[in-house]
């Protein structure tokens, strides 16, 4: 670990106004998955949480609940530390604005200013959002209310809060005065704002305006810190709430050798509080003489169908109930993979239990299912490198080396979904080698041992190598595969990632299916009726007055997707002796050999050699049935009665044989 190799990631404090939901989360499952991967890194990370515990919000929602504002927040602060505990959140420090060193750490930075002259008292008149914490002009409020006379009475901020009119003396930080300092530091740091898009945002609505200054205390409530030198003044919660990031490393404190260390670094943050973070911080550290953050990144929000979550709306999902039912890992791994960081996405349960069927179940969940089987059952489940090779080794390795750079560039990005997508295209890459090497063909053969041996190498290695990769963001299902793969380690350094580990003669372990398959109506139902308070949710609607004309009974989706559908060119065909309604077909299904089923259609197609060179659709899967004694059928043709006819279903000619149906 060299000197200056360190990471300092941070997540915005939160307001402790009730139990956080899966959207608050979704932040701090993000920055942790940031910091866990800086830390395989090799680098020296320190990851920042905590909650942002003064203000107006706060004294008037203990006052509601006839508390004391410590009374209130105590017992949330211990909440919000368990959740983040339940979602495996590896933070270094959990900060609250109302501990000492904070406290004092802010006054400090605040009479500095003063004593600048960056702060003078004046007076102000005008609107709050005490939701906010933020105050408005006019022009700035969504809608305002007027009495008869045209006077404005009122309004609601764009927020969708109620604002109210505030008019007391007030010490004003001198924002205009740093506008073009900003401008110039935006220009000369074009990494700073991301996404890009709120760059523009910030300069067009905020900054080319005019930078007002900045109201930046409050005398008519108490829930705050006070300024030293005036005392009857609390300094304003987001003066306050940005501090916390150095701070929390010991700034304007005894021992600020974290500060010296780690600052600056990284703010990620929801994009409502960009402004805050990309034009009030930047210009609050210039003024005390620091260095602006390296960046602050703006991400979007995690939505519901219908808009933002709310209890009022039944919408609300908590992160509990998901990790209760589907495991910590599913969760985190659906917020990072169906969301692009940086735009809004919408969670849906159908989503939530797809990916969790198609992406954990199927695709990882098979790959490992089926490599420990067969290492189990063709090398008494030992993985041992050999030289002889397949002619599908070298590009499989190639997909590996790809995969590691891929993820790479997408994690310094923070392109969580692209850093998982990369992933899963080398599972898809190692299942299709699978079928490719067709290793229980291999297992035939004596000679073809070490080559076996060789495939099967392939496939646990390319196993760590994912397994390596999801740590930052799945750890329990990582340290899972490395156990089923017999590794006595529960992490790999994903900095000295490559392929080519040498395992010592492990034992694979034969493990349980590290994601079950979920039957999709069923869960479905389950989530909306959490999300709906316990209430069981109607039916989404269906016609009425549409009579479907079946024969049997209604299948689920799950039943249907057991069957494996191909496309079948025939090769062959002739009549089975002693037989009048059997046909023998010989049939090229993208399978190592031609395969055989037996039809029961030979009194459709009298002139049988019309069906040569036709592609046919067959049921793959079925098992092998054994006919007239000596023949295997391998599947079965599909085809369609009408009247007394029948007739193969046949697909275009250029649809490749072995192409599957779905
Ligand atoms: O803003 N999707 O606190 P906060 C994505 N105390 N992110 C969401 C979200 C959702 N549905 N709901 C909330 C504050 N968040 C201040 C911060 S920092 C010096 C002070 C995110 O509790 C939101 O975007 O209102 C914000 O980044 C974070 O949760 C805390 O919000």
């Amino acid at each position: 670990m060299t000197e200056n190799k360190t990471f300092y990631i941070t997540t915005p404090i939160y307001y402790p106004s009730g139990k956080l939901h899966l959207g608050s989360s979704y932040t701090t499952i993000a920055c942790d998955v940031l910091a866990r991967y800086k830390r395989l890194m090799g680098f020296d990370t320190f990851y920042l949480t905590g909650l942002d515990e003064h203000g107006m919000k706060i004294q008037r929602k203990a006052e509601e609940l006839g508390l004391t504002p410590k009374e209130y927040l105590d017992p949330m602060a211990e909440d919000v530390k368990a959740l983040w505990k339940k979602l495996d959140i590896s933070y270094d420090k959990f900060i609250r604005t109302t501990d000492t060193y904070h406290e004092e750490a802010v006054a400090k930075a605040f009479e500095q200013l003063l004593a600048q002259d960056d702060i003078y008292l004046g007076k102000y008149a005008g609107w709050y959002s005490v939701s906010d914490e933020e105050f408005f002009t006019e022009t700035q409020l969504e809608e305002v209310y007027r009495d008869e006379n045209g006077v404005i009475t009122g309004g609601i901020a764009p927020s969708g809060h109620e604002v109210e009119w505030v008019e007391e003396e007030t010490y004003f930080f001198r924002m205009g005065k740093y506008a073009d300092w900003l401008l110039d530091y935006y220009e000369t740091h074009p990494d700073f704002i991301q996404p890009e898009i709120r760059k523009n945002e910030m300069i067009n609505n905020f900054i080319k305006p005019g930078l007002e200054d900045l109201a930046l205390t409050r005398t008519s409530f108490t829930w705050g810190i006070p300024v030293p030198s005036n005392p009857k003044h609390v300094v304003y919660v987001w003066f306050d709430a940005l501090l916390n990031y150095i701070t929390a490393l010991g700034y304007n404190s005894e021992d600020d050798s974290n500060f010296k260390k780690f600052w600056p670094g990284i703010n990620m943050v929801g994009k409502e509080i960009v402004r805050f973070h990309t034009i009030y911080w930047p210009i609050m550290l210039h003024a005390l003489g620091l260095p602006a953050p390296k960046k602050v990144f703006g991400h979007g929000w995690l939505l519901m169908k219908d808009g933002k979550m709310s209890k009022s709306k039944g919408n609300v999902v908590y992160p509990e109930m998901l990790i209760e039912r589907y495991g910590l890992d599913a969760v985190r791994y659906y917020l990072m993979r169906a969301i692009s960081f940086g735009q809004d996405g919408i969670f849906t349960p159908e989503d939530f239990v797809g990916r969790i069927n198609f992406d954990l179940a199927n695709d990882l969940g098979n790959l490992l299912n089926r490599t420990v089987s067969m290492i189990n059952k063709y090398n008494d489940g030992r993985i041992e490198a050999t030289t002889a090779t397949t002619e599908f080794d070298g590009s499989l390795e190639e997909v590996v080396t790809d995969t590691v750079a891929h993820f790479h560039e997408a994690m310094d990005k923070f392109e969580f979904n692209v850093a998982l997508a990369d992933v899963w295209t080398l599972i898809a890459r190692t299942n299709k080698y699978i079928d490719e090497t067709a290793p229980w063909v291999l297992a035939k053969s004596a000679d073809d041992k070490a080559k076996l041996n060789n495939v099967l190498y392939h496939l646990a290695e390319n196993l760590r190598v994912v397994a390596t990769l999801l740590q930052p963001f799945m750890r329990a299902t990582s340290g899972k595969i490395f156990t089923q793969l017999g590794l006595s380690e529960t992490s790999f350094s994903i900095e000295e990632l490559a392929f080519g580990y040498d395992f010592v003669n492990p034992v694979v372990a034969k493990g349980e299916p590290i994601f079950p398959r979920l039957d999709v109506e069923e869960e479905v139902a389950y989530i909306k009726e959490q999300m709906s308070g316990g209430k069981t949710v109607e039916k989404e609607w269906i016609p009425e007055d549409v009579e479907l004309n079946l024969t049997l009974p209604e299948i689920k989706f799950d039943d249907f997707e057991k069957i494996e559908l191909k496309v079948a060119e025939v090769l062959e065909v002739e009549r089975v002796e002693g037989s009048d309604k059997l046909l023998r077909f010989k049939l090229d299904a993208g399978d190592s050999e031609p395969r055989q089923i037996l039809s029961g259609i030979a009194q459709f197609y009298p002139n049988e050699q019309e069906l040569v060179g036709k592609k046919l659709q067959i049921v793959a899967n079925l098992k092998p049935r054994k006919m007239m004694k000596k023949y295997v059928s391998q599947g079965m043709i599909l085809s369609a009665e009408f009247g007394n006819e029948l007739r193969v279903l046949t697909v275009d000619k250029d649809i490749p044989a072995g192409s599957l149906i779905g």
